[in-house]
């Protein structure tokens, strides 16, 4: 039974938004520095006031009339100075709610506007995401640093490049150091509450560590949400109409907020991490419809060029689809809970994910947009609503900016860079001319993706013209080792569906990828193919201008000779600046163990997600 909390505002703070050049960043000493002359100039003024005072008493020793009205006034000034550092930590310090899906990429209606041409984002209904979008910004170019979980997490949490979180560099295998300073924690330190549910960094050692482990989960009221149409499809098999079985599992959501806004101190500014992986697969073949009402046909031309437009995938991004609108329909339990505490406009609404679609060409574990370029909609309090903002930002600026609104400095050197002055603009379209290119890379991914445990090492640059990717070793698999699918066998349909590591493991099984492979020697399909799975050059170029979807590739076109050695250049330049241990490294970190070290038994891993799937039926 989950306890009933006040509807208050913990803060007891009946105001409404504070205004948005009234926040401020007092340890950092570096956004909005008016607001924090005025609260230091009060101080200022109120300690002279005082020593002013006590020069009175100086002069005459025993008029006890000046000392009574010196002591008076230099209790004044104190109360007046604590009483405008409590109203500036309080408009500083909003409560921050994170919404941050698992493989959920840039998928949600409010883009259909800004993608400008067909694309399945006509076909998606997210309101609450739009919501967010609507009341704040939305980024239309915004970038993970790695489009796998893992790395991504680790350079999201800190901030800093992927390859620069010692083992949190890579998926299986990982292992977190806790010397890397992360968000969470330090806010933590900082007198925020803090608490996640569901996945915030794994998999990996110890899971979650940059989130103090388990310390700060609530989760008791349960777990469904993660799997949102394996449990919902469970609920209406035993009779239960869909709606009710959406109300079940929701109810969950809120419950687990419920407890984590239950726990705070009165007035502690918090953080909750709503880590939901139902947008990771699995989830139940035909549930879009079902679920949802999306029809696969209604996906017809809509879909990317390196997705065949055939129904078996047109179904399976159907059901995608379905599960991101999930993660939606959990968003919206967590806004309207905001709205009945009246915490609206004191928290900061972020919503993203860690990468894009899984078990299909050019997505998760890609550097092409489809892989790195990620949903990101953040309510401002007291913010101009409706913008839509054309600067390439990195997932892992949001890590400066939470620090930031926490009244935390960040440390020194990283990749990510404080949105907050994107976010306290009135501006939409470009609003930072520096903020032209992002970096994205990947290393390991699954653990027995080819020979040796070796990684699939790839950097990019992306500017808003082009995307530039370096393949570093382009004679392994990007996608893994063929494995079992040879010239003359194949193996069979339901086990490339259903499990990963039958071929090309470093692509998460699936009816697409099982669809592909099985397609493979019908000329109408084997570009497709091999663009999904086949080796790649060492160089790529795609310009975006001409090939949104990035299929074509004019690396070795000689129109795009200087435009290659100019991106060339830049990236790797940015590279070796960032210590990139790819480029800087003789012997390089990732080609050698701990990184190559055997990953977990993927049997193993099969046999305990069974045990827990069974677990969670059973709740
Ligand atoms: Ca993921």
């Amino acid at each position: 039974m989950l306890k009933q909390h006040s509807r208050l505002s913990p803060n007891g703070d009946p105001r409404g938004a504070p205004s948005l050049l009234g926040i401020g960043t007092p340890a950092s000493g570096t956004a909005f520095p008016s607001h924090r002359r005025s609260v230091l100039g009060s101080q200022t003024l109120s300690f002279n006031l005082f020593l002013h005072q006590l020069r009175i008493p100086a002069i005459r020793a025993f008029d006890t009339m000046n000392i009574r009205r010196a002591f008076i006034s230099f209790a004044f000034g104190l109360m007046l100075s604590l009483s405008l550092t409590r109203t500036h930590a309080a408009e500083t310090r909003w409560n921050i709610l994170f919404c941050f899906a698992d493989d959920w990429g840039r998928y949600a209606s409010c883009y259909a506007k800004v993608d400008g041409r067909p694309s399945l984002n006509d076909v998606i209904k997210t309101p609450n995401v739009d919501r967010v979008a609507r009341e704040g910004v939305l980024f239309k170019n915004a970038f993970v640093n790695a489009p796998s979980c893992t790395p991504c997490r680790s350079s999201m949490l800190s901030g800093r490049y992927f390859f620069n979180t010692g083992r949190g560099a890579i998926l299986n295998g990982a292992v977190w150091d806790s010397s890397i300073p992360t968000y969470p924690l330090m806010l933590r330190d900082a007198g925020y509450h803090i608490g996640k549910a569901y996945k915030v960094w794994s998999p990996g050692t110890p899971a979650d560590a940059p989130f103090g482990e388990q310390k700060y989960a609530y989760e008791m009221a349960g777990r469904a949400p993660n799997n949102f149409s394996e449990e919902a499809t469970a609920r209406v098999e035993k009779g239960m109409s869909v709606a009710a079985a959406r109300d079940e599992i929701l109810a969950q959501v809120r419950g687990n907020f419920d407890a984590f806004l239950a726990a705070r101190k009165p007035g502690q500014p918090w953080l909750f991490f709503f880590g939901t992986t139902t947008t990771h697969r699995t989830w139940i073949k035909g549930s879009g419809k079902k679920l949802w009402g999306i029809e696969p046909e209604s996906l017809k031309g809509k879909i990317p060029k390196f997705l065949p437009d055939v129904p078996e995938v047109r179904e399976d991004v159907a059901d995608y689809l379905g599960e991101s609108q999930a993660v939606d329909a959990e968003l919206g339990v967590m806004l309207k809970r905001l709205e009945e505490i009246g915490e609206m406009d004191h928290t900061l609404v972020v919503v993203s994910g860690d990468h894009g679609m899984p078990g299909v060409p050019a997505g998760k574990c890609n550097l092409y947009d489809h892989g790195v370029a990620v949903s990101l909609a953040i309510r401002v309090p007291g913010g101009k609503g409706g913008r839509v903002i054309d600067d390439f930002v990195r997932l892992p600026d949001l890590a400066p900016t939470f620090m930031e609104v926490g009244g935390v400095k960040p440390p020194e050197g990283l990749y990510g860079r404080t949105l907050l002055p994107l976010l306290k603009s009135d501006k939409s379209g470009l609003i930072d001319p520096t903020r032209d290119w992002v970096i994205t890379g990947r290393e390991r991914h699954v653990a027995t993706a080819r020979e040796g445990n070796l990684p699939y090492p790839m950097r990019s640059l992306h500017t808003p013209d082009f995307v530039y990717i370096r393949n570093f070793a382009p004679d392994r698999w990007p996608m893994g080792s063929p494995k079992g699918v040879t010239a003359t066998e194949t193996p069979a349909f339901e086990a490339l569906q259903d499990t990963t590591y039958t071929a090309f493991a470093d692509m998460d099984a699936s009816p697409t990828k099982a669809w592909l492979v099985t397609h493979r020697n019908d000329p109408q399909w084997k570009w497709h193919y091999d663009f999904a799975f086949g080796q790649r050059p060492a160089e790529e170029l795609y310009d975006l201008k001409k090939d949104h979807d990035q299929v074509n590739n004019v690396a070795s076109d000689p129109a795009y000779a200087a435009k290659k050695k100019e991106l060339s250049e830049r990236m790797m330049k940015l590279l070796t600046d960032a210590k990139d241990p790819r480029v800087v490294e003789k012997e390089v970190r990732f080609e050698n163990p701990p990184f190559t070290d055997a990953g977990p038994d993927p049997q193993a891993k099969g046999k305990a997600k069974e045990e827990r799937k069974k677990k969670k039926a059973i709740n």
